[in-house]
């Protein structure tokens, strides 16, 4: 039922730093294509390239994998159903010839094969008018709940991140800032919004994992900001950011299918800037990623 790689298998045997990914970015319902393949390839060798291993997380013909090979990207890069961890053994027991992990799907399969780190784009969050929707994503919970470092841009720009980082502390989630202090927002360098700790190197971060999860801690959430040459000015995306979701009031979207629209929309609002400044971003999480999984990975537990 769980297929890990033999790669991957011998990865953590050989304490090597391993990188695990979520697929529901390089499939349809993350980017266009030809960007999704462009993405996935970029975030592949960006954790190779460190001399980490890749586990790309999927369901493919009803089987969960860690460590999907090359001869399924195309699969990976098409046409997907959306499996958050809820969806996992539904995707399994319905047999469900692509399943597309989000970032708790991705954090469920991580901690059951042993990954410590997981890069994705941005988090999923507590979204803007949640107390008539009561939308919040799986993935902070997740992210609370397994002993994985999820390393992203901040949260998708269109939540409300301000009760998205109240939610992570209620959770006694750590946040920490990739050399920066204030939280990303996704396209933007910064939200304005105040990290509660800043980090400037792999090693703190595993210093501080090690240390989370000797007490008991559950995930650790690192935040990288975009890069600057493809940042989005943080007035400029949130004013997209308003007709995206004012297109999202008129569709019929609820539910796991606001994510793909709102995301759908920015690109469209934003003709398309949107989409190297997500592909940056994802390519640079993968990176800081695999630095952190290669640094963990060599700290033996209780050691440090
Ligand atoms: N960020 C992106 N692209 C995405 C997502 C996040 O840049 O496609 C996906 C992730 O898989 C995340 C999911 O886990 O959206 C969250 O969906 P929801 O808001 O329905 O929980
Ligand atoms: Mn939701």
């Amino acid at each position: 039922m769980l297929n890990v790689a033999p790669r991957v298998e011998s990865a953590i045997a050989d304490r090597k730093g391993v990188v695990a990914l979520e697929s529901t970015i390089f499939s349809h319902l993350g980017l266009p294509s030809p960007a999704n393949a462009q993405a996935l390839r970029r975030c592949l060798q960006a954790v190779t390239s460190w001399g980490a291993e890749t586990a790309l997380t999927a369901v493919i013909d009803g089987e969960a994998r860690i460590g999907v090979e090359p001869d399924q990207y195309e699969t990976i890069c098409g046409p997907a159903r959306k499996a958050a961890a809820r969806d996992l053994s539904v995707a399994i027991g319905h047999r469900w010839s692509y399943g597309a992990t989000t970032v708790s799907a991705a954090l469920q399969l991580a901690d059951a094969a042993g990954i410590e780190v997981f890069a994705t784009g941005g988090i999923g969050g507590v979204h803007r008018g949640v107390s008539d929707t009561g939308d919040i994503s799986a993935d902070l919970d997740a992210i609370a709940a397994h002993r994985v470092i999820t390393v992203s841009a901040g949260a998708k720009v269109f939540l409300d991140l301000p009760r998205t980082l109240e939610y992570l502390e209620t959770r006694s989630v750590p946040v920490l800032g990739w050399q920066t202090d204030t939280f990303p927002a996704f396209h933007a360098q910064s939200s304005g919004l105040p990290v509660p700790h800043r980090v400037d190197t792999a090693d703190e971060v595993a210093r501080i994992a090690r240390a989370h999860w000797a007490l008991g801690g559950g995930g650790i959430l690192v935040v990288a900001p975009v890069p600057a040459d493809q940042a989005i000015p943080f007035d400029e995306i949130s004013a997209a950011v308003d007709v995206a979701l004012a297109e999202l009031a008129d569709s019929e979207a609820t539910g796991n299918e606001v994510t793909p629209v709102v995301l759908a929309a920015l690109g469209r609002v934003t003709e398309g800037q949107s989409v190297p400044a997500n592909l940056a971003l994802a390519e640079n999480n993968a990176r800081v990623a695999a630095e952190i999984a290669v640094r963990l990975a060599a700290m033996v537990p209780g050691a440090d």
